[in-house]
């Protein structure tokens, strides 16, 4: 790491600590995907109107209950785990605290201890991110929270409850409100916009390998009716592949670098075979060294103008990036790369190099960064 790069993470670092004071938000909503679970699977093992997504409904009066895998005869505790997994809809934001509504009856079915894990990944492996007591009072509609140490953005999450208040005496474990809490500041947002300069590539090197009308921009104008269609180095005669990677380089017009740990992805209106299967993004601060920050493979789309979200480790900030796919779906009966639209998640960041060293050990940054904030 290079003293400029040094610098940067600093920065990156002292932005996490002052953007601890912006408030918590629940970065769940109503609507969310939610499946429940137990120690047996994903089974309904729940009354139909106690179902696992009466826990983000913003409404204490519903609940989620789930027998476990005892049943509901048994009158003898849940039989082991139980929980939910939920992806949230809106923006990314790095979870610090959870909070838990108790339900109406039977303060012996609540949940006394939890564990919470994040995917950075669709479908992806799962990161431990706390565990511990969830707090709850015996007092029913009664919310308590937690707050743990996290510096990581996720895309999906999973609650586990492992033991609930009287096993002995409950037959089931219910809740009647979770919330995922994050930082406000931590919030992510898409930092291209229409009109940003945009280059297309494939493994030619930059080139006009696409119709006119289905050009680079068209995969961050905003509209997923429009796409970006790259025919890779096979033309667009042969109808076989690609002939390796295809892309595109963004150059978003703030005047200070952009701090990225997110990428969303939208399908095109046809050919799914023409779709991504694998991304690597790439930062640049000179339009010639690019360094990689995340990569890997893309999950098949769940249909015509569907999106995914990946999240990922970075603490570096760059002017400009390079997205490029080094594979697609089906290069056997595709002629080309197809995306509608991607975005790059993250956050501007004041430009480190107008600041001293002597500045940031007298504190003035903090100041500096408040200043830029309002
Ligand atoms: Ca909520
Ligand atoms: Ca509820
Ligand atoms: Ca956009
Ligand atoms: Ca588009």
């Amino acid at each position: 790491m290079n003293a400029k790069a040094i610098g940067l993470s600093l920065l990156a670092t002292l932005l996490v600590a002052v953007s601890a004071q912006g408030g918590l938000v629940d970065l769940t909503k109503p609507g969310d995907p939610v499946v429940g679970f137990n120690a047996a699977g994903t089974g309904a093992d729940w009354p139909g109107n106690e179902s696992p997504p009466n826990t983000i409904d913003n409404n204490t009066g519903t609940k989620y209950l789930n027998f476990g895998t005892t049943g509901s005869g048994g009158g003898s505790g849940t039989g082991g785990v139980t929980g939910l997994t939920v992806t949230p809809k809106g923006p990314l934001g790095v979870v610090t605290g959870m909070s838990f509504t108790t339900a109406n009856d039977a303060a012996d079915r609540d949940p006394m201890t939890f564990i919470l894990e994040g995917q950075q990944v669709p479908g992806g492996a799962w990161t431990q991110i706390a565990t511990g007591a969830t707090n709850v009072s015996t007092t029913r509609f009664a919310t308590s929270a937690v707050s743990f140490p996290n510096d990581q953005y996720f895309v999906g999450y999973r609650v586990s409850f492992p033991d609930i208040r009287n096993a002995a005496a409950a037959n089931s474990m219910q809740i009647g409100e979770i919330e995922l809490l994050a930082d406000q500041l931590s919030l992510l947002s898409d930092v291209t916009r229409p009109g940003d300069m945009v280059t297309g590539f494939n493994a030619a090197g930059p080139g006009a390998s696409w119709p006119a009308n289905e050009n680079p921009a068209n995969a961050i104008d905003n509209n997923t009716g429009t796409k970006y269609l790259n025919f890779g180095t096979t033309g667009n005669g042969g109808g076989s592949g690609t002939g390796g990677p295809t892309g595109l380089v963004v150059i978003p017009s703030y005047l200070d670098p952009t701090l990225v740990n997110g990428l969303s992805l939208t399908s095109a209106n046809d050919w799914s075979q023409r779709d991504p299967a694998s991304y690597e993004l790439y930062g640049s601060n000179d339009g010639i060294n690019f360094e990689l920050i995340a990569s890997g493979a893309v999950p098949a789309f769940s249909g015509r103008f569907t999106g995914q979200v990946f999240a990922f480790d970075n603490d570096v900030p760059y002017y400009q990036y390079a997205l490029s796919f080094p594979t697609i779906v089906d290069p056997s009966t595709a002629n080309s790369m197809q995306i509608a639209e991607i975005q790059l998640l993250g956050q501007t960041v004041p430009e480190p190099l107008t600041l001293t060293l002597s500045a940031l050990a007298a504190g003035a940054l903090g100041g500096y960064i408040r200043r830029r904030r309002r």
